[in-house]
């Protein structure tokens, strides 16, 4: 295996936390650092930076060359919120980048990929409690159109050519770090901040909205497991359902109001109340855990105790 590994998207929310965590790890040289514009100045300034537009397959396929890129992780996406409103623009990034890197996989140009997919897959059909690994899917929004889209392609491409493509379905995720930008469970991150700044929160979801969450410590963590793991325990080749925690932002909201009695909230929910309406409560993750020994760390009293050290 050729040990470069490439990170596609490196300063979004995902991606920042897993340049870092994949430096430390294997070496800042290691770890080649891209996304159509640059990032914080602490990615900037921990390793090797390209601007590169992942719809371009002949910047991509010099980039790999160049660096001898072993593995790539392709974490530039438009999410839920966002493709609503650019459905085009969303399909098209979505779907172009995710093709490039397979056919980098084809080509055997590169040995190993990773794809995120969402728990947006799920649709207004779909058994919303404990969802199964398996099951009607029916997706609403233009982003799990894609992603679903993503991860028949992404099985095929294993089938057919052998490409070692790995995958979550990620629900929310929670991060102090880098802000979310585009997605539905992103009301779950803002409500630290405006809890920290002593503000009131207006929050764009129903007090009663149950999503699944997790921390961002889980979600690399997890990602890093699955790619680690031996080809032969790898049974899902689409994507593989992935859980933490499940909560309403009432619960969030108090979870807070434990450590900031006075934080208020005001629910005024707008055109993401449709699409959190659309996704499940809660996921089963027992493939997960039983293919490649997946168990989360942090439930919501533990991440709350995280977020509002960091931001404080
Ligand atoms: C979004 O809200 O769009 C994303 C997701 C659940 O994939 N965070």
């Amino acid at each position: 295996m050729k040990h470069t590994i490439l990170i596609i998207g490196a300063c979004g929310q995902i991606g920042t936390e897993l340049t870092f965590n994949l430096r430390q790890k294997y070496g800042s040289d290691k770890v080649i650092a891209s996304d159509i514009r640059e990032g914080s100045e602490d990615l900037m300034h921990s390793g090797p930076f390209e601007i590169l537009d992942a719809t371009d397959y002949d910047a991509l396929e010099e980039v790999v060359a160049y660096y001898e890129v072993g593995e790539v992780y392709l974490m530039a996406a438009m999410l839920s919120a966002t493709a609503e409103k650019f459905p085009e623009r969303a399909w098209n990034l979505n779907m172009n980048s995710l093709f490039n890197v397979l056919n980098l996989g084809k080509e055997k140009k590169v040995e190993r990929i990773f794809w995120p997919s969402s728990i947006a897959v799920f649709g207004p059909n779909t058994p919303k409690d404990q969802t199964p690994q398996h099951t009607m899917m029916e997706p609403s929004t233009v982003y799990g159109i894609s992603k679903l889209s993503g991860e028949r392609w992404c099985e095929y491409y294993f089938k057919k050519f052998g490409v070692d493509v790995r995958s979550v379905r990620y629900p929310g995720l929670i991060s102090w770090k880098t802000m979310p930008g585009g997605g539905t469970t992103d009301y779950a991150v803002e409500i630290y901040h405006e809890a920290v700044a002593g503000n009131t929160f207006n929050c764009f979801l129903k007090g009663d909205t149950k999503l699944p969450m997790m921390y961002m410590e889980d979600a690399i963590r997890a990602t890093l497991e699955l790619m680690e793991a031996d080809a032969e325990k790898i049974r899902i080749r689409s994507s593989y359902n992935l859980a933490a925690m499940s909560f309403t932002p009432k619960e969030i909201a108090q979870s807070i109001q434990q450590r900031f009695p006075d934080f208020k909230v005001v629910y005024e929910p707008d055109y993401r109340q449709a699409i959190a309406d659309s996704w499940p409560n809660s996921i089963d993750d027992s493939l997960a855990r039983k293919d490649w020994g997946w168990t989360p760390e942090f439930d919501l009293e533990k991440t709350t105790g995280e977020m509002l050290a960091h931001l404080s």
